[in-house]
C-alpha cells in the first residue's frame, strides 16, 4: 500500500504522519511547506500546488490511495472566495482528476463537520442529512464531498469523505465536548479508511466518543472506527469557559454560522 498525503506539514498531516510511521510501503508528503521532520526510510518529500493538475498527477504515480488534507482550513476572513476557490474547490478537483488519470484506487477526503452547520444542536444529524454548510467554507467542503461521489459511482474510485469535528490535542471550548476529536481517533479513522477491504463511497463524522455529541456514524459500523477519547473529560476544566455568542450556540457549526451572519434564527428549523 502506497500513500500520497496532501498537506503533510499541516496538523493532521503531522499526527498522521507520526500515527502511520512504518505501517505502510511508501508514505509520499506533499505540501507547499517543508516538512517539519526530514522523510524517513519509507517516506518520500513532494513539494506542489494543489491548483497545477500536471503536477499533481505526477504526485499520484505508482500511489494506491491517497489522504487529502490540503486547502484552506477554516472560513477566511479576508478574500474568503478567492482563497476558498483556489485550495478548496480547485484543489479538491486537481486531486481527484489527479488521482483518476494516475489510476489511483482510494481516495480518503477531510471534509468538515460545517457542511452540516446550521443544523440546530438540538438535532442529531445522521449521514444521510441534506447540507446545511454554515459558511463558504462549509460549502466548499460539500462541493468536495460531492465530487468525491462523483469520482466514486463514475469512475470506480472508493472515496471516504471525514466530516472532521475540531481536531485539538484537548478540547479548548464547551461546543467542543462535543465536537472534539483527538489526535489518536483521528489516526485511527484514517486508517481504518485506508486499510477497509473494498468500498464504494462512505463518509463518516470525525469524532471521538463525545457525550452529547451532534452526530452520529450509525450505519458504517463496519468500519470499525472506534473512537477511544472522551470530550467529556475536559468538562470540568472548561467549566467556565467564555459562553458562545447567541447565534453560535443554536447551531452545531458554532462560530461559522454566526459570522457575517444577517438571518433570521428562527427561520432556520
Ligand atoms: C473545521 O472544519 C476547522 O478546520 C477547524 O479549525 C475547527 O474550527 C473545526 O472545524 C470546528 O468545527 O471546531
Amino acid at each position: 500500500m502506497k500513500l500520497l498525503i496532501t498537506g503533510a506539514s499541516g496538523g493532521i498531516g503531522r499526527v498522521l504522519r507520526e500515527g502511520l510511521a512504518g505501517q505502510y510501503d511508501l508514505v509520499r508528503l506533499a505540501d507547499v511547506v517543508p516538512l517539519p521532520v526530514p522523510p524517513a526510510a519509507n517516506e518520500e518529500w513532494i513539494h506542489f500546488d494543489i491548483g497545477n493538475l500536471a503536477a499533481a498527477t505526477a504526485a499520484c504515480a505508482g500511489i494506491d490511495c491517497v489522504v487529502h488534507l490540503a486547502g484552506i482550513p477554516v472560513e477566511p476572513r479576508e478574500n474568503a472566495w478567492e482563497q476558498l476557490l483556489h485550495a478548496n474547490i480547485v484543489g479538491c478537483y486537481n486531486m481527484l482528476e489527479a488521482s483518476r488519470l494516475a489510476g489511483v484506487r482510494r481516495f480518503i477526503f477531510a471534509s468538515s463537520n460545517h457542511v452540516v452547520g446550521f443544523y440546530r444542536r438540538d438535532r442529531i444529524v445522521g449521514l444521510d442529512a441534506l447540507p446545511r454548510p454554515d459558511s463558504l467554507y462549509g460549502a466548499s467542503k460539500v462541493f468536495g464531498e460531492a465530487l468525491g461521489r462523483l469520482y466514486a459511482d463514475k469512475h470506480e474510485i472508493s472515496v471516504a469523505c471525514l466530516r472532521i469535528g475540531s481536531f485539538r490535542p484537548e478540547p479548548e471550548d464547551t461546543r467542543q465536548l462535543a465536537t472534539w476529536i483527538s489526535p489518536e481517533d483521528m489516526v485511527q479513522l484514517v486508517k481504518r479508511c485506508v486499510d477497509a477491504p473494498t468500498f464504494h463511497f462512505v463518509v463518516a463524522y470525525g469524532i471521538s466518543n463525545n457525550e452529547g455529541g451532534f452526530w452520529t456514524n450509525r450505519g458504517i459500523e463496519w468500519l470499525e472506527y472506534n473512537p477511544v477519547s472522551r470530550g467529556q473529560d475536559a468538562a470540568v476544566r472548561l467549566a467556565n469557559a467564555p459562553a458562545e455568542d447567541a447565534i453560535a450556540r443554536l447551531f452545531h457549526g458554532g462560530s461559522f454560522c454566526s459570522m457575517n451572519f444577517e438571518g433570521s434564527p428562527a427561520r432556520i428549523d
